[in-house]
C-alpha cells in the first residue's frame, strides 16, 4: 500500500469531506494545492470520465497516486440536470457579491419555482489511482436521495446542502454537522466502498 495521497479537488467542501472519510487510512493525505496542480478541465458528460481525469491530471503532476470526486445533484423534473454541470450551473455574469453556489442556488430556486415535483439525488463518484497510467483505477459510487426544498435552510456544508431535504432525518444537509453527513451521503457511501476495497486489495498484496 502507498503511504501518500494526493486529494484533486480545488472545492474547500468537498475536500473537508474527503480528509474526514479518509481519516481511518494510516497515510498521508495531501491536497492538491500542496503541489499547485493546475486546474483540470472536465469536459465529459459521465461523471466517472471526469473523475478518472481529476485523477490522472493530478496523479501525472505530482507524482503520487491520487484520489478524486466527481459529483453532482441531479433533478427528476429536470431530467436530471444540473448533473455533472452541477458546479457550474449558474453561467450569466456575476453582478452581485453572491459566490458561485449561491448562484447555483438561486437559479435551481428560481427553474423549479413553479414545478411539483422535487424528487432528485445526490451522486458521487470517486477513483483513485496509484500512478497516472494505472489500469486499473479503484473506482466507488454513492447515491443519496432527497427533495428540494423551495427555501434556504441551515448553514453547514457547501454547494447546494441548504436545499436538500433528507427525508430520514427531516433536515436539510446543511442542519447537519460533517460526522452524520459523511456516514449517510452520497460521498460517505462511495467512500466507504473505496475503503473496503483498499482493505481487501491490502489483504491480497
Ligand atoms: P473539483 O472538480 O475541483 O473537485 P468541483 O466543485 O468543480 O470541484 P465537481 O465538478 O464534481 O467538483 O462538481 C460538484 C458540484 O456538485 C459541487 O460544486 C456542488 O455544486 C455539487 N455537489 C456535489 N456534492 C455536493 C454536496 O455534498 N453538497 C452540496 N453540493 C454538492
Amino acid at each position: 500500500m502507498f503511504n501518500k495521497l494526493v486529494i484533486a479537488t480545488g472545492n474547500q467542501g468537498k475536500l473537508r469531506e474527503i480528509q474526514h472519510l479518509l481519516s481511518p487510512l494510516q497515510i498521508e493525505i495531501i491536497p492538491q494545492a500542496a503541489f499547485n496542480v493546475p486546474e483540470c478541465a472536465e469536459p465529459f458528460c459521465t461523471f466517472i470520465e471526469n473523475a478518472l481525469a481529476k485523477a490522472r491530471h493530478a496523479s501525472k503532476h505530482t507524482g503520487l497516486p491520487a484520489l478524486a470526486d466527481d459529483s453532482g445533484l441531479c433533478v427528476n423534473a429536470l431530467q436530471g440536470a444540473p448533473g455533472v454541470l452541477s458546479a457550474r450551473y449558474a453561467t450569466e455574469p456575476v453582478v452581485s457579491k453572491m459566490n458561485q453556489d449561491e448562484r447555483n442556488n438561486q437559479k435551481l430556486l428560481t427553474v423549479l419555482a413553479d414545478e411539483k415535483n422535487r424528487h432528485a439525488h445526490f451522486y458521487c463518484v470517486v477513483v483513485l489511482v496509484r500512478h497516472e497510467h494505472d489500469p486499473e483505477p479503484i473506482i466507488a459510487e454513492g447515491l443519496w436521495a432527497g427533495e428540494i426544498l423551495n427555501e434556504y435552510r441551515g448553514n453547514e456544508g457547501f454547494g447546494y446542502d441548504p436545499l436538500f431535504l433528507d427525508a430520514k432525518t427531516g433536515k436539510t444537509i446543511a442542519e447537519l454537522p460533517l460526522e452524520i453527513k459523511s456516514r449517510i451521503s452520497h460521498r460517505g457511501h462511495a467512500m466507504a466502498k473505496l475503503l473496503q476495497k483498499l482493505e481487501r486489495l491490502n489483504h491480497e498484496a
